[in-house]
């Protein structure tokens, strides 16, 4: 993998006298135990193999005979191939066949990488490390499979498996020791199993924190996060249609004290049009379905096929799915995060007007389009449950202002124009709401008044989509994943190289192609957003001229291509989408008129008049603010500037943590348990480049501390103080005492670099030491006593 080279020396790995070997390179660079396996080394009789069959498959077998450039091989199931060089790749002993860190594997290859995953699938062992990045194959089975894994967690009964609640344990101690945010990036395609590892490791987390109360709150915000921000999609029964980032606060002795949450990127648009096969949020499906007798009164609420809004994707159920009990699960999760049941009632009556607002008819009235609001049960239902006057939403819906010198002239509106005042009114609805609902939540879960402790944050947004029809939607939401997955590379790969060049530290560079040429394309000043922005502001332009003028200026761009009429496509990281343009303009500009802000906060519902005060709230937005689904008329900004400014700013605030990154990856397409599709995995771990990342993690450093701090921790465990008080001269004394093999770290000007898992073993060294000492003091005090 990484070239031929010449080299002059051959010695044995360290530990791995069976399996490896070092090199040194001709220009005196270290290759590590890799760097032989592409060499015709491990050509020789009955060395354990991968060969490349011509149906594109990899199969094990091992070497029978080599001559001249080919390669006799036996295939697993007995037959003699001659395979060309290059079709042949050196497979690992058994013995490593599960491993659970695929750095250990000793040929790091795409079909011993697969091979690892499978038999640890296979075992329902889900979670596998890569380096520095953890890896966690969808089980698509319930928690009582996940393995023979399970630990206990403090007085708790077991749920997790030990890979995960491990690794979770090293970003805690990582903020005890180091005293710095972590955060952990949970990223994958769409239905990869984002959201549950995310509250997997939520569970870890407040476990380790010892903070039960916050857990079981937790588990109550993801019901109600669930309910009102997730929906099916074609891809996924439970699809996030938004993203959130969850704080875990904990005090300075490392107790839990609290959490915050933060939603964005609400895919709003979902309320007012589905695509056929899809559900609207499951909210509206469980109110329609569970409301007590009373409520459903109330609310006057019909059932889900009688609403517009719901029945037009043609799909009213999932599967095995009870709305009417889930419905029941979400208002009991309300109760125990304490939210005011006269706030329940007033969230399910927006909700119910919503519904209504979606069955209100237009008559036209002339041969101008221009139409009149019909006065029925829905438009009666829906000002009623607003808590305004009829004839007041009446004239919203149906007419508008324009300005004739100092007069204000009522016009009635077209039919168009007319469903687009209504729509953009209950997006704003629904969207405040969801707002609101978080502001609640967030309230609930400030157990303690934050105070100079740190925090681990969990990032969980939608995953990365690739549909037969893709719009708006999924433009904004695979540019998010292409802003994550920009995070990811220039943490992986692009900050750990400059710190070996900074501190003078020997390696071999790993080459990676990053996905700057496509958020090159979307961001830059005469970028895609930009020529987007410029359309949406110019009243004569339309979804066609926007794709015209794209067309224009990225002729040659290598990640864009113009498609027929109104499409084009974007190669993006995870694979060239094709988005068609019908309907961008109007989502980005997203009109919202002042006379339906100035109806709703006219509206005796609280928590209407409330969402308007927020708008208001709003245009202060602090600096790290991620939500920004509110927009308005005064604020004339498109969707598309709003969402990447929300996203600058939440990559600047992950960019104050120490970022730690979940690759979810999807075994399968049509989400069965037990079921592995090579082509489909490979696919997604080459998106995340665990290949790249996996040679870098080999040959370089994957600890690193300071010559200070690694005093501070590891001085105690040398017998005999060093005089001369120099911290880089001290850290030496201690590598030298321990015998620390010279391979397994390098001294850099300011800091030590440790290849990984070496500092564990120091850490045993001191808790053995440290517990010595404890055990002498007792004894001690025994002796005085
Ligand atoms: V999306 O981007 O929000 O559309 P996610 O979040 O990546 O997507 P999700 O976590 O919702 O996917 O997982 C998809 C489905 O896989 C879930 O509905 C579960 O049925 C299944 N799943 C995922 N992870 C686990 C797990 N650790 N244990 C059991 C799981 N089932
Ligand atoms: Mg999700």
């Amino acid at each position: 993998q990484l070239g031929f080279e010449s080299f002059k020396k051959v010695s044995k790995a360290p530990g791995k006298e069976n399996c490896g070997v070092r090199l040194e390179v001709n220009k005196g660079s270290d290759l590590g135990i890799s760097g032989w396996a592409n060499g015709a080394y491990f050509l020789k009789k009955d060395f354990p193999i991968w060969c490349l069959l011509a149906s594109g498959q990899w199969q094990s077998g091992k070497v029978h005979s080599t001559s001249g450039e080919d390669t006799r091989v036996m295939l697993s199931d007995g037959k003699v191939l001659t395979m060309p060089m290059g079709t042949v790749l050196p497979a690992n002993p058994n013995i490593l066949e599960d491993t659970d860190d695929l750095v250990q594997l000793s040929f790091l290859n795409e079909p011993s990488i697969l091979h690892n995953l499978c038999c640890r699938y296979s075992q329902s062992k889900i979670y596998t490390k890569a380096g520095p990045v953890l890896l966690a194959m969808n089980p698509f089975k319930g928690a009582e499979v996940r393995g023979n894994e399970l630990v206990t967690g403090r007085g708790k009964k077991p749920r997790v498996s030990s890979g995960i609640y491990s690794w979770a344990k090293d970003a805690f101690i990582a903020m005890m020791n180091d005293e710095v945010n972590q955060s952990i990036i949970i990223s994958g395609e769409s239905g990869a199993g984002k959201t549950q590892t995310a509250k997997v490791v939520v569970e870890c987390l407040t476990n380790l924190g010892s903070g039960s109360a916050l857990e079981e709150k937790l588990r109550q915000t993801h019901v109600i996060l669930e309910a009102f921000g997730n929906a099916k999609t074609s891809k996924h029964a439970n699809s996030s249609r938004f993203g959130k980032l969850i704080e875990i606060h904990f005090k300075p002795t490392g107790k839990v004290c609290g959490a915050k949450i933060q939603t964005f990127l609400l895919e709003k648009m979902r309320v007012i049009q589905l695509a056929r096969g899809e559900r609207s949020f499951h909210v509206f499906y469980q109110l329609c379905a569970g409301a007590p007798s009373s409520l459903k009164e109330r609310l006057n609420l019909k059932t889900a096929r009688e609403y517009n809004y719901l029945k037009q994707g043609e799909c009213l159920t999932i599967g095995d799915v009870d709305d009417a009990q889930q419905f029941h699960v979400l208002m009991e999760a309300l109760d125990d995060l304490q939210i005011h049941k006269d706030y329940q009632d007033n969230a399910f009556a927006v909700l119910s007007a919503i519904l209504w607002l979606g069955n209100i008819s237009f008559r036209v009235v002339d041969d101008k389009n221009h139409v009149e609001v019909v006065t029925d049960e829905a438009v009666t239902s829906a000002a009623k449950l607003m808590g305004c006057n009829v004839q007041d939403l009446i004239s919203v819906l149906s007419t508008y202002r324009t300005q004739a010198g100092n007069d204000n002239i009522v016009q009635k509106s077209t039919l168009p124009k007319a469903i687009q005042t209504r729509d953009a009114m209950v997006k704003f609805m629904y969207s405040g709401l969801f707002f609101w609902l978080t502001e609640q939540i967030n309230l609930s879960l400030e157990v303690e008044k934050r105070n100079a402790g740190k925090s681990i944050c969990i990032l969980d947004i939608c995953g990365f989509e690739s549909f037969q029809k893709n719009g708006f939607e999924q433009f904004c939401i695979n540019y998010a994943n292409e802003k994550l997955q920009q995070l990811f590379y220039h943490c992986a790969f692009k900050l750990e190289q400059e710190e070996y060049a900074k501190d003078g530290i020997d390696w071999k560079k790993v080459h990676f192609e990053d996905n700057q040429e496509c958020l090159n394309l979307i961001e830059r000043p005469e970028g895609l957003l930009a020529l987007f922005d410029e359309e949406t502001g110019s009243p004569k332009a339309t979804d066609l001229t926007f794709v015209d003028k794209l067309k224009r200026h990225f002729f040659v761009n290598p990640c864009f291509k113009g498609k027929g009429p109104g499409a084009f496509t974007i190669r993006h990281y995870a694979g060239e989408v094709l988005y068609t343009t019908n309907g961008f303009l109007e989502k980005n500009r997203d009109t919202f008129h002042s006379d339906s802000l100035h109806l709703l906060s006219s509206c005796t519902c609280q928590l209407l008049k409330s969402f308007v005060s927020n708008v208001s709230k709003q245009s202060g937005t602090p600096a790290n603010s991620l939500y920004f689904n509110h927009v308005s008329d005064s604020q004339k900004r498109s969707i598309s500037s709003n969402f990447k400014d929300q996203l600058g700013r939440m990559m600047q605030c992950l960019e104050t943590t120490k970022p730690r990154f979940i690759c979810c990856i999807k075994p399968n397409s049509m989400q069965c348990p037990g079921v592995l599709e090579k082509d489909l995995v490979l696919q997604q771990l080459r998106c995340f480049k665990i290949f790249e990342i996996l040679m870098l993690s080999r040959s370089g450093y994957a600890t690193r501390i300071t010559h200070q701090e690694f005093v501070r921790r590891y001085n105690l465990l040398l017998l005999k103080k060093i005089v001369p008080q120099d911290a880089l001269v001290t850290s030496i004394a201690i590598l030298q005492h321990f015998n620390i093999h010279p391979d397994m770290y390098q001294v850099g000007y300011t800091k030590l670099f440790f290849r990984i898992g070496q500092l564990a073993a120091l850490d045993e060294a001191k808790t053995r030491t440290l517990n010595r000492i404890l055990l002498l003091q007792k004894l001690f005090r025994g002796y005085q006593a």
